[in-house]
């Protein structure tokens, strides 16, 4: 290599699996980007996607300069005179209508960037407002909530020890697309058939047929949104026909007596019909999850996001629970991770604040998102008038996108904080645009607490920003010093040291102060330790911790029979099948990220990938051909989609991808030229989950026709 050419390593932010990086860069140009052999726990692996890390940082649509919106038109403005005035507006909306008249929504991306983590709250802090709402409840909320009663801590979520596992038991999870979710995995591939290599097994239970089912031993069709009813019968073997809650060596648990009467009346034959899985078949697999020498089962957005979400995710729980798979070698463990953010954030908290329209429940100081376009749209004390959208894309990412659209037009006052012009950020008065993902130092403070493996890494800036450029961290604390000036002193200069030196102190000493490093002590972690380790340290496989590291007082699983009784009972009216009904599910892409990678041409190029999937039966039924374009309908709209008839798909249902359906108004010109249709168009945002409020975007009911040959 010549010498002025230099190599980077760094760890991927895209998605949650951390690959590590290796790029080779000369003279401020990317030459390429490939996986880093030596990264302690990604070992090479990447996924296309990587590669949009250049094509992010090259795009000239990508923002560099604040815009603000005149009419349709966008102009530059300076970074002070864009503070001034969202400062100016949003003082006088709160001033004249109360805090919670300004709402925010953050976005997903937020969780992989750790200055947004860290710092974020400042300018929440400053808004004051209770309509904070975010892409928790359209995905991993139900996640949140059974930890928070179970284990007495939100973010204390197992995760599957999949290195060690014989028995890999997965329902509604593609981590062969999404490479792994609330289970940060790289390389998934060669993990899953590590698995059947050494003799164990792999089974999978997805309305598709799809590329981690082609790797599973086993794959079944389950109807959408049935998989609760599935899991009480599940449950109902375990306890009402083998007494597994009598064992004496379960964890500690309080609760166990009352299962039996919760599970009494799902026998495998009952709900056979009503997820078509026979019976024969849910008493074999509970047999082979006993029987197993390690075992685990896992569930991701297919079961989180669905009318019976939370109650899914609990008996999944419970099926570990009940198995003596948690906490074990190849079971679901708790990771053990160089930043611990769990004494830093909020246990969570249910209930202690309502949207002011419909009255859903709030969790973690978050209200659901489902509820934002009604609390824009409904006149009256507490309506919300200004909003922060902050790296999200929620129109194109929340149920009944379109409404939602309607909502932020109709609103006073916008800031985006975000790097595009998208369907959402084109609503704004003003946009703020951060640095690239490249400009910024990494570290996952968010996804070590969800790895399969304890590793620590710490990613310098592969180029400096230039003066111009503002890190999301700097505009949140600008933001927050322009809304609410520090009055005392002290506070002045904790807000100056906080502008001066950014998150990385804060990271810093959440590194020496964790479970791995030594406080003021020499030796153990340190950020500095981690600088001279670009491929990161490995702090070795998830270890058992409990009951040590539960948060309840009394050391034990608080396991909430009465929590989830309501849900229960609701499930025995879904008991009936009604063979006409056509339920939408969503479809992930590994060349797709949610709403905002389609502007990379060398990720969206190839086939059209926003196609309505759908068995041949189905479409015979219909009268649709492969390719035809189609109607579907559901209570909030309808959208125009090409068919794509595949027998990878059961029969009655429709898969659609989210992320797609891109505005003409928006800046992302390669993502217009393939924009295709919005899922969330068909979504409903009068369906939620009751006990969490969470969006209900899989097992959608919808009608569909053929549009003209
Ligand atoms: N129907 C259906 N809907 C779904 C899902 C589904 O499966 N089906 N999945 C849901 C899930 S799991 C999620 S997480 C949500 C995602 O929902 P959102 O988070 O609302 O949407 P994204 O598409 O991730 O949009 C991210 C935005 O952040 C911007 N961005 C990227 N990086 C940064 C950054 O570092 N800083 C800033 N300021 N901006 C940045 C991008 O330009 C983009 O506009 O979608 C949900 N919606
Ligand atoms: N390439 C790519 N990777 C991503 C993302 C992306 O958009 N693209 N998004 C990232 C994000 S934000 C997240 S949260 C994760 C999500 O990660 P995953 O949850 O692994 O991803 P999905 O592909 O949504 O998997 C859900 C699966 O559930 C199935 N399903 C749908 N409805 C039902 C049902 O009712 N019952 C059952 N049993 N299964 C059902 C679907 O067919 C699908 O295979 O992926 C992350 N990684
Ligand atoms: S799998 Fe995720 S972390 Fe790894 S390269 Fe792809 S997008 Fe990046
Ligand atoms: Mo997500």
């Amino acid at each position: 290599m010549p010498s002025d050419i230099k190599t980077h390593y760094r760890t991927c932010n895209l998605c949650e699996a951390m690959c590590g990086l290796e790029i080779s860069h000369q003279g401020g140009k990317i030459l390429q980007i490939k996986g880093d052999k030596q990264d302690v726990f990604s070992r090479g692996h990447i996924c296309p996607k990587a590669i949009a890390l250049q094509d992010l940082h090259e795009d000239p649509d990508r923002l560099r300069t604040p815009l603000k919106r005149q009419g349709n038109e966008w102009l530059p403005i300076s970074w002070d005179a864009a503070f001034r005035e969202i400062g100016a507006k949003i003082k006088d909306i709160q001033r004249q209508q109360g805090n919670d008249a300004v709402a925010a929504y953050l976005g997903n991306p937020n969780v992989h960037n750790y200055g947004n983590m860290l710092l974020g709250k400042k300018l929440w802090q400053a808004l004051g407002s209770r309509n904070l709402f975010s892409a928790t409840s359209v995905d991993q909320l139900p996640h949140h909530i059974v930890s928070h009663l179970l284990f007495g801590h939100q973010l204390q979520i197992p995760v599957p020890d999949i290195d060690h596992t014989d028995y890999f038991f997965i329902i509604g999870a593609n981590p062969m697309a999404s490479n792994g979710s609330i289970m940060s995995v790289p390389d998934i591939k060669n993990r899953l058939k590590a698995i059947t290599a050494r003799g164990g097994k792999i089974v999978v239970l997805d309305p598709r047929r799809t590329e981690t089912a082609e790797l599973a031993t086993e794959h079944h069709f389950i109807k959408p949104a049935s998989d609760a009813l599935f899991l009480l019968a599940f449950c109902h073997v375990l306890v009402n026909e083998k007494q597994l809650h009598t064992q004496k060596d379960l964890l500690p648990c309080h609760g166990l007596h009352d299962l039996p009467e919760l599970f009494a009346d799902f026998s495998p034959e009952m709900i056979a019909a009503s997820t078509g899985i026979p019976a024969n078949n849910i008493r074999r697999l509970c047999n082979e999850f006993i029987a197993a020498p390690s075992a685990v089962m896992y569930g991701r957005m297919g079961v989180s996001v669905q009318k019976a979400g939370t109650l899914c995710q609990y008996l999944i729980m419970l099926c570990n629970i009940l198995c003596k798979r948690l906490d074990q070698t190849g079971g679901l463990m708790f990771a053990n991770p160089a930043v611990n953010l769990l004494p830093h954030s909020g246990r969570g908290s249910m209930g202690k604040h309502f949207t002011r329209v419909r009255k859903l429940a709030g969790f973690g100081g978050e209200l659901p998102v489902s509820a934002l376009a009604e609390e824009i749209l409904t006149p009256g004390t507490g309506q919300i008038k200004a909003l922060f959208s902050v790296a999200g894309n929620p129109v194109l990412s929340t149920p009944n996108g379109q409404q939602l659209d309607k909502a932020l037009a109709s609103l006073d006052y916008m800031v985006a904080i975000d790097m595009y012009i998208t369907e959402t950020s084109r609503h704004a008065h003003i946009i703020l645009p951060p640095s690239s993902p490249l400009e910024r130092d990494h570290y996952d403070v968010v996804f070590h607490n969800l790895a399969v493996r304890n590793t620590a890494k710490y990613s310098p800036a592969l180029f400096n920003k230039d003066k111009n450029t503002q890190h999301d961290w700097q505009i949140f604390l600008r933001l927050a010093k322009t809304l609410r000036p520090a009055k005392k002193i002290s506070a002045r200069i904790t807000q100056q040291l906080m502008l001066r030196n950014g998150p990385r102190l804060l990271l810093a000493s959440l590194l020496r102060f964790g479970p791995h490093g030594r406080g003021f002590k020499a030796g153990g972690l340190s950020l500095r330790k981690l600088q001279k380790e670009p491929h990161g340290i490995d702090l070795g496989p998830l270890k058992p911790c409990l009951p040590k590291a539960l948060h309840h007082k009394d050391k034990h699983i608080h396991l909430r029979p009465d929590f989830f009784q309501s849900a229960i009972s609701e499930c025995k009216t879904w008991l009936t099948h009604n063979p006409d009904e056509l339920l939408l599910i969503g479809r992930r892409h590994v060349r797709n990220n949610n709403s905002w990678l389609h502007n990379s041409q060398r990720l969206i190029k190839g086939k059209n990938r926003c196609t309505a999937q759908l068995h041949s039966q189905t479409a015979a039924i219909f009268n649709i051909h492969n390719g035809a374009h189609i109607k579907v309908s559901s209570r909030v709209g309808n959208v125009q989609i090409e068919a794509q008839i595949s027998d990878d798909i059961m029969p009655g249902v429709i898969s659609i991808p989210h992320g797609f359906g891109h505005h003409a108004g928006s800046g992302w010109q390669i993502a217009r030229e393939h924009a295709g249709v919005s899922a969330n168009d068909l979504t409903d945002e009068q369906n939620t989950d009751p006990l969490s409020g969470n969006a209900v975007l899989n097992g959608v009911p919808v009608t569909i026709s053929p549009l003209s040959a």
